[in-house]
Parts: structure tokens; C-alpha cells; sequence
């Protein structure tokens, strides 16, 4: 038992952010399973750690923290004197530039629907949505591509180290890439290509997601 405490199932995207961060930072933590498909995320209790019904959810010192950026943020400052974040202010900036396309553009289309429809409805016995997934397809490229322009680092997204952004998008591109439409989203975004080849096979990475 550690004091603290990471509220959310090890297959979400998102939890799986928060836990790269926390293990990148070798902080010892225990996770306690709420899942998304069974409704536990929308029970009473949990939505009183978290009103919106989403995980992760962190608890520590006596206090609950939700939202991956405030969780990656505290983790990071708190544990790793905030290695994983650039110094440099362009470069930071980038960093929460490349987050907020994740959160904002990418996610939706790219875990919501072609990870959701091609890796999890065909578990649970669902039929794909075939016109969801092609119209998840445009949005997915546009949002890669946005973030291929800025990628300027080797072999990380903005330097040779692991920075919070490569947390946010490392769990994604594991689902991702197992779609049959990878191939079609990752036409223009070589960067992006060479970064996922170089970052798949970490340990942190097969820690985490493998
Ligand atoms: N803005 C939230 C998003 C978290 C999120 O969307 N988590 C997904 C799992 S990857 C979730 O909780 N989905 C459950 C639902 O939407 O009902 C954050 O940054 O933490």
C-alpha cells in the first residue's frame, strides 16, 4: 500500500498517461480499477472524486486531482523536478501546443472511434460502425499532421528526452497503429513514423502498454 492512489482502468488512453508519467518519475502508486464500460466510473462515489465521470483520477496528500494535464503537471514538478517538461519557453510551449491538439483533435476520431469501433466492439461482439470509421479518418490525419509540423526532436517528439507530450501520444499510437487505417492517417507524417519506431520498444513504454 502506497499514499497514492491512481483511480482508472489500465487499458484507457488517459490513465495510461498519467501512469507513464508517474513511473517515468519512479513514484510508487497503487491503482484502484474503475471502469468505463461497466459503469463504474459513474457511480456516486466515484463522481465525487471526479463530477465529470472520467478517469484517471489521482489521489495524494490528502487531496484528489483529476485531469491528465493538472495530474502530468503535479507528478512531474513534484517527483522528477520537472524533467519532463523543456526548459526552453518555445519548446514548452510546443509541449502544451502538441497536448491540446491530443486532447482537442485527436482523441476523438482516433481512440473514440478507430480504436473503439476496429479493437474494442469486435470484442464485445459489436458490429463495426463502418461509416463512423471513415469519417474518422480525415480528422485523424489533419490532427497528425498538425502535429508532425512539430516535431523537432530525435528520437523524442521535441528532443532526444521523453517529455509529457510523448506521454499523452505513446498510449494512443499503441491502439492506433493496430487499426487497419494507420497506414491511411500516417501518409504524410514520417517524423511521427520514426518517433513511434523509436519509442514503441522502450521499457517505460512496454511497461506501461505492452
Ligand atoms: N479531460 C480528461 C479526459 C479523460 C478521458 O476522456 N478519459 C476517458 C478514458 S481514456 C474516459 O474517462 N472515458 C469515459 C467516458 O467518457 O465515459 C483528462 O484529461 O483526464
Amino acid at each position: 500500500m502506497t499514499n497514492i492512489t491512481l483511480y482508472g482502468t489500465p487499458i484507457s488512453t488517459y490513465v495510461r498517461t498519467a501512469q507513464l508519467v508517474l513511473s517515468a518519475a519512479e513514484v510508487d502508486y497503487d491503482i484502484k480499477d474503475v471502469g468505463i464500460f461497466n459503469g463504474d466510473n459513474l457511480t456516486d462515489s466515484y463522481l465525487k472524486k471526479h463530477p465529470f465521470g472520467k478517469i484517471p483520477t489521482l489521489e495524494i496528500e490528502g487531496e484528489t486531482l483529476y485531469e491528465a494535464n493538472a495530474i502530468t503537471y503535479f507528478v512531474n514538478e513534484k517527483f522528477a523536478q520537472g524533467k519532463f517538461a523543456p526548459d526552453d519557453l518555445w519548446l514548452q510551449s510546443r509541449m502544451y501546443q502538441i497536448i491540446s491538439i491530443i486532447n482537442n483533435y485527436l482523441y476523438a476520431p482516433a481512440v473514440s472511434v478507430l480504436t473503439i469501433e476496429n479493437l474494442v466492439k469486435p470484442s464485445q461482439g459489436k458490429e463495426i460502425d463502418q461509416a463512423a470509421v471513415e469519417g474518422a479518418i480525415a480528422p485523424s490525419k489533419t490532427a497528425l499532421e498538425a502535429i508532425e509540423t512539430l516535431v523537432t526532436g530525435d528520437p523524442c517528439l521535441l528532443s532526444s528526452e521523453l517529455t509529457i507530450a510523448d506521454f499523452y501520444l505513446i498510449p494512443i499510437f499503441f491502439y492506433v497503429s493496430k487499426t487497419p487505417q494507420f497506414d491511411q492517417i500516417m501518409t504524410n507524417t514520417p517524423k511521427l513514423k520514426d518517433w513511434w519506431e523509436a519509442v514503441r520498444s522502450l521499457d517505460l513504454v512496454q511497461e506501461i502498454c505492452g
